[in-house]
């Protein structure tokens, strides 16, 4: 079997998990939403990082499928539980780049969210640059209606690949969550630079700014002292199994 194969196999077989990973507000910690992350394991090929089945799913038709498996359970923990001890939590899930631009993506986050009776306030979604930058119809259509229903929307890897500052002026999404590579690189002068230019032009246009990767204290320190609103990443939490989500510890007690 090849990996599609199998990849399609462990989707109709229940054998892809949901990890949650907790995004904290940097001014005081507290916990903020969960970033949904696929999961696979596999007998024969052990864990294979979504990082190469994700690509493998968008070049064929199972990206939809995945979307969809993955935009399910998600709601249906927002549905049932068990939750941390916080209001309004929100789940953000990764939708793949195809799927986000087509006609019906907005109808089916309806229809999911209206058979559990959840508020759109309650579901994130994560798109990359890319997806935002090629200005196919669909998606601006999508983007609009999905955020007059109270979603939100983040453009995640920030920098990482076409971005063009022009495009900010346009954009109708509500976060943008910078790239691990300009976390890492706030040790410099130079790093820390970047990364408040980037901070600032996020709060230019209005957008809540999110960091990850943030694998020390000494980042977390500087991202909060340059203004970043969220964080996310190793130093605070690693992906929990979604049953494990509820008693994920809060990072600064
Ligand atoms: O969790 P990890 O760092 O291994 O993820 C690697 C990549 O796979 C990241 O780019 C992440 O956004 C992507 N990814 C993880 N889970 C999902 C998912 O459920 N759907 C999509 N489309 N991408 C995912
Ligand atoms: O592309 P996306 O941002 O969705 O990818 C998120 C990926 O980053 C997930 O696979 C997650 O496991 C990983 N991740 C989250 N926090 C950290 C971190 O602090 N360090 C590293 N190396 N990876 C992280
Ligand atoms: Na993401
Ligand atoms: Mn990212």
């Amino acid at each position: 079997l090849d990996i599609e194969q199998k990849l399609k196999a462990a989707l109709h077989e229940g054998l892809l998990s949901l990890y949650l990973q907790p995004k904290y507000h940097l001014p005081d910690g507290q916990l903020s939403g969960f970033e949904v992350l696929l999961r696979w394991h596999d007998d024969q090929l052990g864990w294979i990082s979504p990082g190469e089945f994700i690509p493998i799913a968008e070049s064929s038709a199972l990206g939809e499928s995945l979307d969809r498996y993955v935009l399910s359970r998600a709601l249906d923990y927002l549905a049932t539980g068990p939750w941390p001890d916080i209001p309004e939590l929100y789940v953000a899930v990764n939708i793949t780049a195809e799927h986000f631009a087509q006609p019906q993506f907005a109808d089916f986050i309806d229809a999911e969210l209206a058979k559990r009776d959840l508020p759109g306030q309650r579901l994130h979604l994560e798109i990359t640059e890319g997806v935002v930058m090629k200005r196919v119809p669909g998606v601006a259509d999508n983007l609009k209606r999905l955020r007059e229903r109270g979603l939100q929307v983040a453009i995640d890897d920030f920098g990482s690949g076409y971005s063009s500052l022009s495009y900010l002026k346009n954009l109708m999404v509500d976060e943008l969550k910078i790239d691990k590579q300009f976390v890492d690189a706030i040790h410099t002068a130079q790093g820390i630079t970047v990364m408040d230019s980037i901070i600032r032009i996020g709060r230019a246009f209005g957008l809540r700014i999110t960091a990850e990767g943030i694998e020390t204290p000494e980042q977390w320190h500087q991202l909060r002292m340059l203004g970043c609103d969220v964080g996310q990443g190793f130093l605070m939490q690693r992906p929990v199994p979604i049953d494990q989500a509820a008693t994920v510890p809060s990072p600064f007690q």
